[in-house]
């Protein structure tokens, strides 16, 4: 069977389509690694923790998936219009709200899987390509998880699962899929958290939402902000001292931002 040309297959689609193609054609990617979040459409669907544009498949449309307040996850493949898209497969009921979803190879094993959580303490490993359940933590562990983030915390090569659940940031292994560490603090209420140094020792920190600070590799509690640093975080060295500052926003408009080497807000004028 013949390979279609190039060409004919950079002719369809919507302009910005065309060029991610043709990006692919040439080898690269079309988004760098931990960028699964939503690409297109318009307004903030992009931040949205429970929507991903799915991997490219060679031969195959743009697909997203969406997770649900209802419990069920949903992918959506482009149509002819660049802008349009319909359902193509809908999950089993998860049996709660979905509140995340990540592609990462959690297990190791070289291929990406897509992994989901729920608020009501689950969360699932599916195959990236027929989005079949693979594993799903036990039923009893977690009453509940308020947050989760995918990051590289200890020595072995794949991110670990870190999460709030029931009040204890925990870190979980995804390859052998066993609680790593949990928190002395069971009143952890964080809903976001990020990892970076942000306290120049060259050692990484977790940041929670709501104010707490652990030492990411030796996970001792660094610090317990009196204040929340917000219902959403970001971090970026904003004063050239080379260590990224916490910038939070409130009520959906307000920014704070946080020296947290110092350990306080930074003050509203020098
Ligand atoms: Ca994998
Ligand atoms: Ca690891
Ligand atoms: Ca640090
Ligand atoms: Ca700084």
């Amino acid at each position: 069977m013949m390979m279609e040309p190039p060409m004919q297959i950079c002719r369809r689609g919507h302009p910005l389509l065309l060029a991610a193609v043709c990006l692919q054609l040439l080898g690269l990617p079309l988004l760098s690694e931990g960028q699964s979040t939503l690409q297109l459409g318009r307004g903030a669907l992009g931040e949205f923790g429970a929507a991903i544009t799915l991997p490219e498949v060679e031969g195959q449309a743009t697909r997203l998936m969406l997770g649900d307040a209802h419990g069920f996850l949903h992918v959506y493949e482009q149509q002819s219009e660049a802008e349009a898209f319909d359902e193509i497969w809908v999950s089993e009921y998860f049996e709660g709200p979905i509140a995340g979803v990540f592609i990462a190879d959690i297990n190791l094993d070289k291929l990406d899987e897509i992994i989901l959580f729920t608020e009501s303490g689950r969360f699932h490993f599916l195959d990236v390509r027929d989005y079949h359940t693979i594993w799903s933590n036990p039923p009893t562990d977690y009453k509940r998880i308020s947050a989760m983030h995918l990051y590289n915390v200890d020595d072995d090569p794949q991110e670990e699962i870190l999460f709030v659940g029931d009040g204890r940031l925990i870190v979980y292994d995804g390859r052998d899929q066993f609680e790593e560490w949990r928190s002395d603090q069971d009143n952890i209420t964080a809903t976001e958290m990020l990892v970076g140094d942000v306290d120049g020792d060259e050692v990484e920190e977790i940041i929670l939402n709501d104010g707490f600070i652990f030492d990411a590799r030796y996970r001792d509690l660094e610090w317990q902000s009196p204040e929340s640093f917000g219902e959403r975080i970001g971090l970026l060295d904003i004063d050239d001292d080379s260590i990224p500052e916490v910038i939070g926003e409130f009520s959906g408009r307000q920014l704070r931002i946080f020296d947290i080497d110092l350990r306080r807000m930074k003050a509203s004028r020098r």
